[in-house]
């Protein structure tokens, strides 16, 4: 044998097996889909004949009947489950939940309403267990795939959320909205800390959070229209869909601890205030004392919450949270000392008082970040 062939045979990159011995686990997100729940079991039983899979449904406290259906088909079937939220919407969170609930090496999701063709999904399934693939995904629009009786504004509308979507996706999907899709678990498992988990795109959720792109397939397949009931989505949607996107694109700019640690400062300097104008009145102190007391208290703040949260995978702890809070006041005095000198610097050149002292203080900031991650959050 070659040795490549050794080599090949070796790098394929299978998902694992379920103690369970599921093969696939079905994740179906419902709200008020009573009517449809049966037929959806019924048509996924003849598609998945001869596959080892379970059903999983995530129903958000629907008030028509849909969790009572469920349960009637799950009363002699181990292989068909449903979690129940309550007080809590959200198509992404539910479909997380969902893809956490079950150990089946592959997941995937599919609308209650009868809308994806669930024929298609013993070969998007296929796609993944191979390992040809980490997510396959039913496709609204390759060529062969159509949008079935849509109306023609929607499809306008989904046409040019696609095309905005792909201003931020790192490899090209035709159909990044697609609720219909098949992925290993273990690569959900790994993107969830970065999972924003809002809305209602959960596959672009997950291509967009990854920091590889993601060996996405895509198969065609007509759109159907509902069987029964109504579609949730309204404009609502189409608001938070956009925040996804901006969302996206500003941490490809700033890197999320920044955007944190600036957050994190302004709070600071909410407490100063509060401190300030506490010992001004209560004490009776003089500006500079209380000054003076409120610049530590809000340097000791700010270190507090930062180690909390921006740096919550460096945190400190015990003796460490002592040297950490000394470096963090040298560094944030240093960084006093650039705002001022930047500020002054500035105003000497004629430049006007307001625009010296948001340059002074922007310097300063940046100053705060970078040293205070290579020095009180270095990495150990
Ligand atoms: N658990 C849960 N499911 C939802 C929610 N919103 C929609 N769904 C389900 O998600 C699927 C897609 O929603 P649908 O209204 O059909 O969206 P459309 O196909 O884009 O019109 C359906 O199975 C809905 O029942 C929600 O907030 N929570
Ligand atoms: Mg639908």
């Amino acid at each position: 044998m070659a040795p490549g062939a050794v080599l090949a045979t070796r790098t394929v990159d299978r998902p694992g097996l379920d103690p369970l011995g599921y093969d696939l686990a079905v994740i179906v997100p419902t709200f008020n889909e009573a009517a449809n729940v049966a037929p959806l079991v019924m048509a996924l039983d003849v598609a998945l004949m001869g596959l080892r899979y379970e059903i999983l449904f995530v129903d958000d406290w629907s008030r028509d009947g849909t969790p009572e259906r469920i349960a009637e088909l799950a009363a002699d079937r181990a292989d068909i489950r449903v979690i129940r939220r309550f007080d809590r919407r959200g198509l992404s969170s539910a479909v997380i939940e969902g893809m956490m609930a079950t150990m089946a090496p592959v997941v995937a999701v599919i609308d209650a309403d009868g809308q994806h063709d669930e024929r298609l999904m013993p070969r998007l399934f296929a796609l993944v267990r191979d390992g040809s693939a980490d997510v396959a995904i039913g496709s609204r629009y390759c060529s062969a795939g159509s949008t079935g009786e849509w109306s023609r504004a929607r499809v306008a509308c989904s046409r040019a959320a696609t095309r905005l979507s792909q201003l931020v996706l790192s490899a090209p999907v035709a159909d990044p909205m697609s609720g219909f899709f098949a992925i290993r678990r273990d690569r959900v498992e790994a993107l969830l800390p970065r999972l924003s988990g809002r809305g209602f795109k959960i596959l672009f959720d997950l291509l967009t959070s990854s920091p590889e792109p993601l060996r996405a397939v895509e198969l065609p397949f007509e759109f159907r229209a509902r069987t029964a009931g109504e579609s949730k989505l309204g404009t609502g949607v189409v608001l938070d869909y956009i925040v996804t996107i901006a969302d996206r694109l500003i941490e490809r700019v700033l890197p999320p601890r920044l955007v944190m640690f600036g957050g994190v400062g302004a709070l600071g300097l909410g407490v100063h205030l509060a401190v300030l104008r506490g010992m001004l009145g209560l004490s009776g102190a003089g500006f500079d004392e209380a000054q003076t007391v409120a610049v530590i208290a809000a340097i000791a703040f700010n270190f507090a919450i930062n180690n909390m949260i921006t740096f919550r995978d460096r945190r400190l702890k015990g003796w460490r949270l002592l040297t950490g809070l000394a470096t963090f006041y040298t560094v944030c005095g240093l960084g006093a000392l650039a705002n001022v000198g930047i500020g002054a610097l500035l105003f000497a050149e004629h430049h006007r008082w307001w625009v010296s002292g948001v340059a002074g203080a922007l310097v300063g900031s940046l100053w705060n970040f970078l040293a205070s991650t290579l020095v009180t959050w270095r990495k150990r």
